[in-house]
């Protein structure tokens, strides 16, 4: 069924399947009540049109059209939101709210928004963030392929939304609160990071790349901007120290 929707961006992700899965069943249901929709349309007016019987004023109040009503309304329902009942088999639960426990070793970042870019930060050899050893980048994500990601977001200024359409995530990243995402990669590639949330004059521009490699390109590059990030920092630069706690 997935296979219904050549235009897709390719999937690189772990449970982007459940996502396509999702939205092709709903494409499929609400497809079939557009034509069920026209057919009765077609034929009210073909079957009164002009001459053919003059048309006759129903109030509905009647049992047989309260029923009638109810049905139809029952189908609309159950075809289209009823999809969610297949979460089930989908195991959309699964999916998007298990994030992974500690002894699945996450990638752990933090992502700081701002009018027009977005900034990374890895913990660095230490693991604690906020530490001088941080390594921060901007418009360029690292994962490593086959391994679970979790992303702390948060805005400098205004409402963005953090979009990976090769993973079929999205999330809003708000100024005062933080929000959570995460995903498996499973194929390597770079990416699009865009902001799906219209932010400012410059939100087209607001895009950067998430780069998913083999475990030991990622560690490689991990260990080059450590280094590139210890050279760089600067304790009095107070604006770079945009890190938070983890909790
Ligand atoms: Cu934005």
């Amino acid at each position: 069924m997935v296979g219904l929707l050549p235009l897709r961006p390719f999937d690189a992700s772990l449970d982007g399947f459940r996502n396509d899965a999702l939205f092709a069943i709903t494409t499929l249901m609400v497809s079939v009540l557009f034509v069920i929709v026209c057919g009765i349309l077609l034929w009210a007016v073909v079957m009164h049109r002009q001459g053919r019987h003059a048309a006759v004023y129903e109030r509905g109040v009647g049992q047989r059209h309260l029923l009638f009503t109810g049905f139809i309304t029952a189908v609309i329902f159950f075809g289209i939101d009823g999809t969610l009942l297949v979460d089930a088999w989908l195991d959309l639960d699964q999916a998007l709210w298990r994030f992974p426990r500690a002894d699945e070793h996450p990638v752990e970042i933090e992502i700081w928004a701002q009018q027009w870019s977005w900034n990374a930060r890895y913990p660095g050899p230490d693991g604690t963030f906020n530490t001088p050893d941080d390594i921060v980048t901007l418009n360029d994500v690292h994962v490593p392929l086959n391994r679970p990601v979790v992303l702390h977001l948060r805005s400098k200024d205004v409402v963005h939304s953090f979009y990976l359409p090769n993973f079929r995530i999205k999330q809003d990243v708000l100024p005062s609160v933080e929000t959570r995402l995460w995903f498996q990669a499973s194929a390597a590639g770079v990416y699009e990071i865009g902001c799906a949330q219209h932010c400012g004059a410059s939100h087209y521009r607001m895009r950067g790349l998430l780069t998913a490699e083999p475990p030991a390109d990622f560690a490689a590059w991990l260990a080059a901007a450590a280094a590139d990030a210890a050279r760089k920092y600067d304790a009095s630069d107070v604006e770079a120290h945009w890190g938070w706690p983890w909790t």
